[in-house]
């Protein structure tokens, strides 16, 4: 008879990844499948990053997760779905030494416990559920000996949320939306390693700590449903986006890079004040630092920074090289100091890799 004091385990970790041609709507809300490609560059690991431990044990009695510590309920379906995808994916497991030996079917019976954890603070507004699903699905397929690649895995992290399909490869990635009503084609490629274009520097000025007020759930279901700009947008605008993106990033073509990331940024905003009832997401903080941003590109020959904001006022700002972010890094000092009494009061400095 097998022993039952063992304990299986695997600890993974997965940065987050900013979108620099954003997704913004669904097609099919149940399986997670976008309306149009986009394309993001994920972070260096030591920063806003998520580390995720599985197990596995005969003496666990139900399948129990804490985030940060705090126990966290996986009643919701996204995490339903993702954990039976990844069991349902399982393989034979044998450790000889250990006496451990699971069968494909066993893994079904098997209730697991899932601790992770966040190195940002998960009320800065920064809390992505990217790199959330990403790490949990990894850590997930490693221990059940999944052995399907890493698109596939893309496809079922995508289920947990969209953005965090994207998180499972590094360097620069590129969520296909996929034809297929099944979904099997909505999958992340890798465009580029992260060494292809490593002299990038990604800085993070955090503009409020505040959680949003509108989920992107909930905001892009409401601009799928009311926002013409949002039509246009998926069909005629992003796709030749993707094309110059995917050129731009293939021949770390910079000015290109920027125009494109703050256009698309700038019109994922726009698509926002055109749902019913608008969605603000940028402050004036956020104002302030494009307008600022814009005048330093127009002022130099070249563009100096690309800027980009998510589903949050947060500015993320990419700089060419190290001597540009610190020049970059001199200017948010001066202009939007750092202070606790104001919105801006504090930055998260990441290297991009
Ligand atoms: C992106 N965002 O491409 C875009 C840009 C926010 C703005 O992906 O409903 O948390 O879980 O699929 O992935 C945020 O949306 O939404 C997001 P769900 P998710 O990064």
């Amino acid at each position: 008879e097998s022993k039952k004091n063992w304990v299986l385990m695997v600890t993974a970790q997965s940065p987050t990844n900013i979108a620099v041609i954003k997704y913004w709507g669904k097609r099919d809300e149940t399986l997670i499948l976008p309306v149009n490609d986009s394309i993001s560059v994920t972070l260096d690991p030591e920063h806003l990053c998520t580390t995720t431990t599985v197990a596995v044990s005969p003496s666990f009695n139900k399948d129990l997760m804490w985030l940060n510590g705090k126990e966290f309920s996986l009643a919701g379906a996204r995490y339903q779905r993702c954990l039976s995808e990844i069991r349902g994916r399982a393989s034979d497991f044998e450790d000889e030494e250990k006496g451990i030996c699971i069968k494909k079917g066993d893994w079904e019976k098997l209730n697991v416990h899932i601790a992770s954890y966040n190195n940002f603070p998960t009320a800065a507004g920064l809390a992505s559920s990217a790199a959330g699903f990403a790490c949990l699905v990894f850590a997930l397929a490693k221990l059940m000996n999944v052995k399907e690649d890493c698109g596939t895995l893309s496809a079922i992290a995508r289920q947990g949320s969209g953005s965090a399909c994207r998180s499972l490869y590094g360097g620069f990635v590129k969520w296909d939306m996929g034809k297929d009503l099944s979904g099997n084609d909505s999958v992340a490629v890798q465009l580029a390693d992260e060494a292809h274009w490593d002299d990038l520097v990604i800085i993070i000025a955090v503009v409020s700590s505040r959680q949003k007020e509108t989920s992107s759930t909930a905001g892009m279901r409401d601009s799928v449903e009311t926002s013409p700009l949002l039509s246009y947008r998926s069909k005629e605008v992003v796709p030749k986006r993707i094309v110059q993106m995917e050129e731009a990033i293939k021949t770390r073509d910079f000015p290109t890079f920027s125009k494109l990331a703050c256009t698309d940024s700038n019109q994922f905003h726009a698509v926002c004040l055109d749902t019913r009832p608008p969605i603000f997401y940028m402050n004036d903080t956020s104002h302030r630092i494009i307008s600022y941003m814009e005048k330093w590109n127009r002022f130099e020959v070249t563009p100096q920074v690309a800027y980009t904001f998510d589903a949050g006022p947060n500015a993320v700002l990419i700089a060419p090289n190290r001597k540009v972010a610190t020049l970059l890094l001199q200017k948010l000092l001066f202009y939007f100091p750092p202070t606790p009494d104001t919105e801006l009061n504090s930055y998260v400095i990441g290297d991009k890799s």
